[in-house]
């Protein structure tokens, strides 16, 4: 199996920012972006250096995950028009969400939204993910046309979205996108021989992304930009931006990954010609 870069957008790079994600807390990464106006700032800054994508989890009034509908609805609205990224919401949410929630996420209506493709230990936690559940995310996410990016924490998840796509059918846009997550504590190495491992599972005619967590950032987003993948960075996986220097903010990370596509000579693309690559309509 070999995954797509005859696809219109495959010439370039897909850069998702993963800006704030659920793990970090405000006290321990001060700049993290957590209100509604540190996101619109964000998206803007990040699409103006290279980004087309935002992978946005949202914090309440004290900086902790919440999926409460109001405050996602008023980030994805917020983020549509402060800048023409795609506007994808994550399902993962934090390892304590229950999964009536993180499926009441797509009652927001994003342009796309992420689904993890299996269980994984998650540092000291466990991030859940049942194949009933998986199955019900896919379903919701075809009826509501939002377009998935199927997250891959293990090497095995890759067999798991295979087993959904022959049972369940394509996602809404009829293009299958994934993202390989390398280096969570419990997940999969990140490191060049792991995605390579991962490459020969990957669907036919897919494009995939690939996020190193920590120190893994580099090794996977040079090996992903050298297998002709595309890359997500940004505050959500990565608070170091080289060794004993903090990252300043996202865009700072998205600079780097579009100066490093275009050496690689498959230049950024853009939101709209993102649309194209991954299927999504709006
Ligand atoms: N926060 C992690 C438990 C996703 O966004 O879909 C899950 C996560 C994946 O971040
Ligand atoms: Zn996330």
């Amino acid at each position: 199996m070999s995954p797509s870069t005859s696809r219109p957008g495959a010439h370039g790079t897909l850069i998702t920012v993963a800006p704030t994600g659920a793990e970090h807390s405000k006290a321990d990464v001060p700049n993290l972006p957590v209100t509604v106006e540190d996101l619109v700032r964000t998206a803007r800054d990040c699409e103006r250096v290279g980004a087309a994508m935002i992978h946005l989890h949202v914090r309440d009034r004290d900086a902790k995950p919440t999926l409460d509908r109001g405050l996602l609805e008023e980030a994805v609205r917020a983020v549509r028009e402060s800048s023409n990224l795609i506007v994808q919401l994550s399902t993962g949410g934090a390892v304590t969400d229950p999964e009536a929630d993180r499926l009441a996420v797509l009652d927001a209506l994003p342009d796309s939204a992420s689904c993890s493709m299996g269980t994984v230990n998650f540092g000291d936690d466990v991030f859940l993910n049942r194949w009933e559940f998986i199955v019900e995310l896919h379903k919701r996410m075809q009826e509501r046309n939002i377009v998935p990016e199927y997250e891959i924490f293990d090497l095995g998840q890759l067999t798991t979205l295979r087993r959904l796509l022959d049972e369940h059918g394509l996602p809404s846009g009829g293009h299958v996108h994934l993202d390989l997550v390398l280096g969570v504590p419990g997940g999969m190495a990140g490191d060049l021989e792991t995605v390579a491992a991962a490459l020969r599972l990957i669907p036919d005619g897919a494009t995939f992304s690939a996020t190193g967590v920590g120190r893994s950032t580099l090794p996977v987003l040079l090996a992903s930009l050298s297998a002709g993948g595309h890359l997500r960075v940004g505050m959500e996986d990565t608070t170091t931006y080289a060794r004993g220097e903090k990252v300043k903010d996202n865009a700072q990370l998205v600079a780097r990954a579009s100066s490093l596509s275009r050496i690689a000579q498959r230049p950024p693309i853009g939101p709209d010609e993102a649309r194209v690559l991954l299927g999504v309509a709006r």
